[in-house]
């Protein structure tokens, strides 16, 4: 039911839109208690105004952290006013029923963007006003509790529609925010006592503010529910705001895989033609050559069995060609950050070829948050975007890499980063010679990438695999040498991997012995 305003307790830090408030209040007769630099600002309006310690019958003490915490106060916000027992503890101890709040608290958030010191912050830490806040917003049956400066019009306009007073629903909604504005104070506070205090850095984890954009059909499998959502603020511009030019609509898997593609394709933003053939969110193709034509051609080479059903990603706009190229054999998805009108013409005779037009490929390097719910809790990481160059090799064997190993090393190197681990890698002439993904040890994934490579050889008739000749990255150190050792069999003369096994001495002679090259990066990149 709707609750007269008689009496209302303002206290905040953040002063703007509060004398007009107060004239307002005054002006339907409510009577204004305040704290010291509150009530300064009112009556400097030519407000009347009551002193809380005149309430309280304390003074302000201790630099202000104990100003309004007192039973006065927080009795007359927690009263069930129709409870007799409570009327009678209002009546003995002379506490006076408070109808309305209205605070916002120390700029805790504030002070420690502007680089404070540990004791200014700590002092910013508000106490009494965050307890107003929920003793207020708990009684949001008889007591309205104010947050925020842009809810003050909406309070007099509720007050003059209702003649003086709020309705239940109004309350109801002002509490919600109330909580959330302290839940969102604390969990700042929490943050930088775990974060910023203990001189370490921690990823944020980012309140699930985010705006829907669509449902999807279903999510990695047709019993669950899915949806694509958005974060609110600045974030990375990808495949939520692309052009669809034409085909279905994208599943959850569409999209997982296409991301995939896109974020390893941007790896290659502003180089030469690139072409990335992804599967279940893993490439099975990659190559980069003169022209998007060859770099298709090159990319589809390396394991054409697994791009059936792929999704493609370009860093260059599509060209007639190399589109025709791509549909001749069942494509997923494609997306490239341009299409020119043979492209199109080309993908429009396959009706439900997904084309996505993205016009800027995200930065591969941008900062970010990765996120992965667990049972009973949740992981947060920073996205992985630390990437070495050329110049943080370190050669560790006898013979140091030719210049087209040192370049094949760097391609295999990026391409590796983007596979599940345990990754394996192979490249040559700027392609992918054979990938190995997802095993639960390194050997098996150096096999299966050489088998890849054999078999690729024999359906295209080369002589030799193209793994003969080529270099091999491994997302992290070989613990042992055979890893090494069968990525020699297969050929390859140049090794890029991390470094930082305890035998790191045996797997460095392993390769002197076999005549290979082999690089450190220094740099791990597990991917799960
Ligand atoms: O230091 S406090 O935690 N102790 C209190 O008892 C208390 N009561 C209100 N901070 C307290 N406040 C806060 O003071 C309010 O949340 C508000 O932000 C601020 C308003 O102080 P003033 O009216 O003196 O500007």
């Amino acid at each position: 039911s709707d609750v007269a305003i008689k009496r209302a307790l303002l206290s905040v830090s953040d002063k703007s839109g509060l004398v007009e408030l107060g004239k307002g209040l005054a002006e339907a007769g409510v009577e204004l208690v305040s704290t010291g630099g509150t009530a300064k600002a009112l009556r400097d309006a030519g407000l009347e105004v009551k002193d809380v310690s005149d309430l309280t019958g304390f003074p302000e003490m201790m630099d202000g952290r104990v100003k309004t915490l007192h039973p006065k106060v927080h009795g007359g916000l927690l009263a069930v006013r129709d409870d007799a027992a409570h009327a009678a503890a209002m009546e003995e101890h002379g506490i006076g029923a408070i109808d309305l709040v209205v605070v916002n608290l120390y700029p805790f958030q504030q002070t420690v963007a502007k680089g404070a010191g540990r004791d200014e912050i700590i002092e910013n830490i508000d106490i009494g006003g965050p307890s107003m806040v929920r003793s207020a917003a708990k009684n949001h049956r008889y007591v309205t509790i104010l947050t925020d400066p842009a809810d003050y019009d909406a309070m007099l306009a509720e007050m003059g529609e209702k003649g003086g007073a709020t309705s239940q629903d109004f309350r109801n909604r002002m509490a919600a925010k109330a909580f959330a504005a302290t839940a969102a104070y604390d969990a700042a506070i929490s943050q930088w006592f775990a974060y910023a205090d203990q001189g370490k850095r921690f990823p944020a984890r980012r309140a699930m503010a985010s705006r829907l954009v669509t449902t999807l059909r279903y999510g990695e499998n047709p019993h669950q529910n899915a949806a694509l959502y958005v974060p609110e603020g600045p974030h990375a511009v990808g495949l939520p705001q692309a052009e669809q030019v034409q085909g279905k609509e994208l599943s959850y898997n569409n999209y997982n895989d296409a991301n995939a593609a896109l974020e390893l394709v941007a790896e290659f933003k502003g180089q030469q033609p690139a072409v990335v053939i992804v599967k279940h969110a893993n490439p099975c193709g990659v190559a980069q050559a003169g022209s998007a034509l060859e770099a298709w051609k090159a990319a589809l080479a390396c394991d054409d069995v697994s791009a059936f059903g792929g999704i493609v990603a370009l860093n260059v706009p599509l060209d007639g060609p190399t589109a025709e190229a791509i549909c001749e054999i069942f494509t997923e998805v494609v997306v490239a950050p341009g299409a020119d009108d043979a492209a199109r013409a080309a993908f429009a005779k396959k009706k439900n070829l997904r084309l996505l037009i993205v016009p800027d490929l995200p930065d591969p390097r941008r900062p970010g948050t990765m996120q992965v719910v667990i049972a009973g809790g949740l992981l947060a990481q920073d996205r992985d975007a630390a990437a070495i160059t050329r110049d943080d090799l370190k050669i560790v064997t006898d013979r140091e890499p030719t210049e087209q190993e040192v370049k094949d090393c760097l391609f295999a190197w990026t391409v590796a980063r983007h596979v599940k681990s345990n990754a394996i890698v192979y490249a040559k002439d700027g392609a992918t010679a054979g990938i190995g993904a997802g095993q639960m040890n390194r050997r098996d994934s150096a096999r299966i990438a050489a088998m890849k490579a054999a078999e690729a050889a024999e359906k295209y008739g080369w002589d030799q695999p193209k793994t003969v000749g080529s270099a091999v990255a491994s997302d992290a150190f070989f613990p042992f040498a055979d890893g090494l050792l069968s990525a020699a069999e297969a050929g390859a003369t140049a090794v890029i991997q991390p470094g930082g096994s305890m035998r790191d001495a045996e797997v460095i002679d392993a390769a002197n012995e076999a005549g290979l090259a082999m690089v450190f990066t220094g740099m791990r990149h597990f991917r799960h």
